[in-house]
């Protein structure tokens, strides 16, 4: 195997031209630089030529901007934007052209034109958006770059506020580098217009109609926006728990921390929430989105003037996480949309594990997977706080204008190394020998300024000085407004004080219910139905008129009308959720004849009342891990939605690893933040092979602690009816995780009746309802193994086996368990029967809990497949054989005590 070359370095942005050369086909399109078919013939070349340079210009400029505050590289040689490659010589250089176009100037000579292209494309800002299709967008922004002309228009007393910004970043910095030493806090240096950047973009939303600014950030210059942007103080930040504090919650790092509050600006207050954030890259980015859309839904925000989402990314992470194109791609779906997102990279230019840019990615850009939604791309040279500013207005009036997603790209540096006990030096010797030669952004500019005579020498080292006395005395630099924000579109989450172990009533009167079923089974237009679902439609008719049970279908559609009816609103998602993986959902009626558009879908939970909550079911993009976090971010935002999330098979949700360890499980002990999101995992060994069988029971088990999430097998649809109502009705707002079934959808023993719906509650624990009170054996388990037991037991003709169930597995019931356990014969033989293998399900994460119920000195066995690899086998045939064997094991085989 070839080594790789180490010997020459490519830069980011310039300097390498065979590392440019391989991009710069498909940046210009074949036709560019070759003769144009029939223009050979045109009467005047040159003036073809010159029309052809303008359009170079617009997609190749940004290859000659001066991006690079460490000015690393020469700008690559770039011969399409060479006159002479059209066939233009100095001779034309004098001559007067048209300028089609172009901005500004419709006839001017040629020189003109170049330096008119230049100052648009190729000085601090440089801008790709030739990818954009829509011709009104790419005028738009070539309007506002060819008539600035790279004049920025920066009043002096913006000069003077961008430089106050940049010295409260700078100061914050050195003032904590001196104050807690060696602490790691992922400094902002080199970065540091990141913060003015910010204010801006604040008070331009804010311009437009911006009520709430939700940010999303890693853990670069966190510190520093939740100081300087946020106002958090430091005490509170650095402020480590007493002992004896009454704090149950595990906490987080400072870097990892969220907050929000409330500013003033010239319009009014503007509440601003900085999302919590793990550890791993780029995953609040959807998370950021599902909060938004949820303030947005809230606020009736139909076109996303109220509340913006703005994400800050490292340049490392946004071309490397796959859930960066995730949240992408669902940006402008239905379901997710927030009509557009202000996206900034924090760019300095290095990726912490890997030291040489070829290593870092394939694209040009790190921004290139921007151009997957056509989002427009400002890099700009973060060493000219004026052109990061005219990057801003651009793009925030480019967001409001067209709801579309923009990427302001800042080009920066790190003054230190990834962390405050990093050594760079050691892997990149000499960008850290050019940084620790280059004044800061601050410095700079406070020398620009006094040169502007805006401001004197003295009057910047002032405005050190007093950010350093502001930082000693403590407090916030940025205190909150007064608004009153909390009392319009606030949550009171305090109301949300209940315990797991609550019962509340979830039963629905049988009126209501008759009235709700009524509703759900009524097509208020004429709508030609499949034969398939219209046989689901008769049936859920008949089992409103009592004449079939009611399966699973209908118990959650009504559990969800039951919500709505109340006021609440309900949110489903997930891939196939309409219809339901398994066909047996159908929350979205679809007409034979007619498309979508044209009234051919009709939504029976849209239609209950005039006061109803609203519903959404949403048939969501193939992802599970931005989907998922989306859900999250929703969820934790409004609390009176039921938000559900659906896999299509339960371990697909494997993919959503990271939302699931980082978000739902720990999220509350990190953060305190409450969520009540709910997962509905298919989940079941019916002999469909190793996928598509297991939601990872084990996984999710291996999670709890502290009450942190809820884990429910429901058997029953009736089941399903009381558990779905008692996530919103319970003052409490947990995680659930439900097991949801696959066959038992069409079993007809697992039914219900009216009247389980009409009265009762979610069980935890089913005990047998034969009740054989003089049982040998009492077998435990959970989930659809049930139905395979109780039918082995009744063919084998053992009525003296009796079968529980336990519905719930964490929070486990205790109590409940025990009691039931205890009124069989202590004389019993106790198993635990699973049909998971041994390594995986309940088993091992449940049986403290079992043993513990059991009366004194009894013990569970254990009666499942071995532990295996794989969750299940691929062949039905071993399938079948190893379901005899566990049904065996657990009801004849003996045991020893
Ligand atoms: C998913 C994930 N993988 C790895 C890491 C470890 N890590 C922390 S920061 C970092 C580098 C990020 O580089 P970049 O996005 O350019 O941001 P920078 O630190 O340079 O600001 C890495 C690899 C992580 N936090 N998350």
């Amino acid at each position: 195997m070839n080594s790789p070359d180490w010997t020459s370095t490519s830069p980011l942005y310039a300097g390498n031209a065979a590392y440019l050369e391989q991009f710069a086909d498909d940046a210009l399109g074949p036709w560019l630089g070759q003769p144009l078919p029939g223009l050979d013939d045109c009467s005047d070349a040159a003036q073809v030529g010159v029309l052809r340079l303008i359009n170079s210009y617009r997609y190749m400029g940004v290859r000659q901007a001066d991006l690079d505050p460490l000015r690393r590289f020469e700008p690559p040689p770039t011969p399409e934007l060479d006159p002479a490659h059209y066939g233009l010589t100095e001779a034309d250089l004098g001559r007067t052209f048209e300028t089609g176009s172009l901005f500004g100037v419709e006839r001017t000579t040629l020189s003109e034109i170049l330096q008119r292209l230049k100052s648009a494309y190729c000085g601090h800002i440089g801008i790709e958006y030739m990818h954009i299709t829509d011709v009104a967008r790419k005028r738009w922004l070539q309007e506002r770059f060819e008539l600035a002309q790279g004049n920025f228009g920066v009043s002096p007393a913006l000069k003077q506020q961008l430089l106050q910004r940049l010295t409260d970043a700078e100061t914050l910095e050195k003032f904590l580098h001196t104050r807690y030493v060696g602490q790691k806090r992922f400094s902002l240096e080199g970065g540091e217009s990141l913060i003015p950047l910010l204010d801006l973009v604040i008070s331009r939303c804010a311009r437009h109609g911006a009520k709430e600014v939700v940010v999303g950030m890693a853990h670069r210059g966190r510190i520093n926006v939740l100081v300087n942007i946020m106002g958090r103080s430091l005490e509170s930040l650095y402020s480590e728990p007493q002992p004896g504090d009454a704090a149950p919650l595990s906490g987080d790092v400072k870097y990892h921390q969220g907050f929000s509050t409330d500013v003033m600006l010239p319009n009014g207050p503007v509440h601003l929430a900085l999302a919590f954030n793990p550890s791993h890259l780029e995953i609040v980015h959807p998370v950021v989105r599902g909060s938004v859309r949820a303030r947005q839904d809230r606020r009736g925000d139909v076109l996303g003037y109220e509340v913006v989402p703005v994400i800050l990314h490292g340049d490392a992470a946004l071309s490397g996480q796959g859930v960066v194109m995730e949240s992408l791609n669902m940006s402008q779906t239905r379901g997710f949309r927030n009509h557009g997102a202000i996206h900034i990279v924090i760019n300095n230019q290095i990726g912490f594990t890997t030291s040489d840019p070829r290593d870092v990615r394939s694209t040009l850009y790190c921004t290139d997977v921007a151009k997957m939604v056509e989002a427009p791309v400002l890099h700009v040279n973060a060493d000219d706080p004026e052109a990061v500013a005219f990057a801003v207005r651009t793009a925030v009036d480019f967001r409001y204008t067209f709801h579309k997603n923009i990427f302001i790209d800042l080009v920066c540096y790190r003054r230190h190394g990834h962390n405050e006990q990093d050594e760079p030096l050691a892997t990149q010797p000499l960008m850290y020998r050019r940084i620790q030669a280059h004044p800061s952004t601050r410095t700079l500019y406070a020398q620009q300024l006094v040169n502007e005579g805006v401001l004197t020498q003295a009057d910047a080292d002032t405005l050190v000085d007093r950010c350093r006395e502001r930082l000693e005395q403590g407090g916030s630099l940025n205190p909150p407004a007064q608004s009153d924000f909390s009392r319009t579109f606030g949550i009171d989450w305090a109301r949300f004080n209940g315990q797991p172990d609550d019962e509340v009533p979830t039963a629905i009167a049988a009126g209501r219910l008759d009235f709700l079923g009524e509703r759900i089974t009524t097509l208020q237009h004429e709508i030609e139905l499949h034969s398939r679902v219209q046989k689901v439609l008769d049936d859920r008719r008949k089992m409103r008129a009592g004449e079939l049970p009611v399966d699973w279908g209908y118990a959650e559609n009504l559990a969800y009308a039951s919500l709505l009816d109340t006021g609440y609103n309900v949110r489903v998602s997930g891939q196939d959720s309409a219809r339901g993986t398994f066909f047996h959902r159908h929350a979205v009626w679809h007409d034979q004849k007619r498309e979508r558009r044209q009234s051919g879908v009709y939504i029976p939970l849209e239609h209950l009342h005039a006061r109803q909550g609203n519903f959404t079911i949403i048939d969501s993009l193939l992802s599970e891990e931005a989907v998922l976090a989306f859900e999250y971010g929703y969820a934790t935002a409004d609390p009176d939605t039921l938000v559900v999330w659906e896999a299509q098979f339960g371990d697909f949700a494997n993919g959503a690893q990271v939302v699931i360890d980082q978000f739902i499980a720990s999220g509350e002990a990190k953060w305190g933040r409450l969520c009540g999101l709910t997962l509905m995992l298919p989940h079941g060994l019916e002999g469909q092979g190793p996928e598509h069988s297991s939601a990872r029971l084990e996984r999710f088990l291996q999670l709890c602690a502290q009450d942190n999430i809820q884990v429910c097998v429901p058997t029953l649809p009736a089941q399903m009816f009381h558990l779905l109502r008692r996530q919103l009705v319970r003052p409490l707002r947990k995680p659930l995780v439900i097991l949801t079934p696959k066959g038992l959808l069409r079993y007809p023993a697992s039914t219900s009746s009216l009247a389980d719906l009409s009265g009762g509650c979610f069980q935890t624990v089913i005990d047998d309802p034969r009740a054989p009170v003089q049982a040998k054996r009492v077998v435990a388990c959970s989930g659809r193994v049930w139905f395979d037991l109780d039918a082995a037991r009744q063919a084998r003709g053992l009525d003296d086996v009796a079968l529980v169930r336990v519905e719930q597995l964490y929070p486990f019931p205790e109590a409940l368990f025990s009691k039931v356990l205890n009124a069989y014969p202590q004389a019993a033989t106790f198993v635990w029967a699973q049909e998971e293998p041994m390594n995986q399900g309940a088993w091992f994460q449940t049986l403290h809990h079992l043993n513990h119920c059991a009366p004194e000195g009894r013990r569970f066995h254990y009666a499942g497949r071995p532990p295996a690899a794989a969750p299940a086998s691929g062949h039905l045939s071993r399938h079948r054989a190893e379901l005899d064997a566990l049904l065996n094991d657990a009801l004849e085989t003996s045991y020893e005590s």
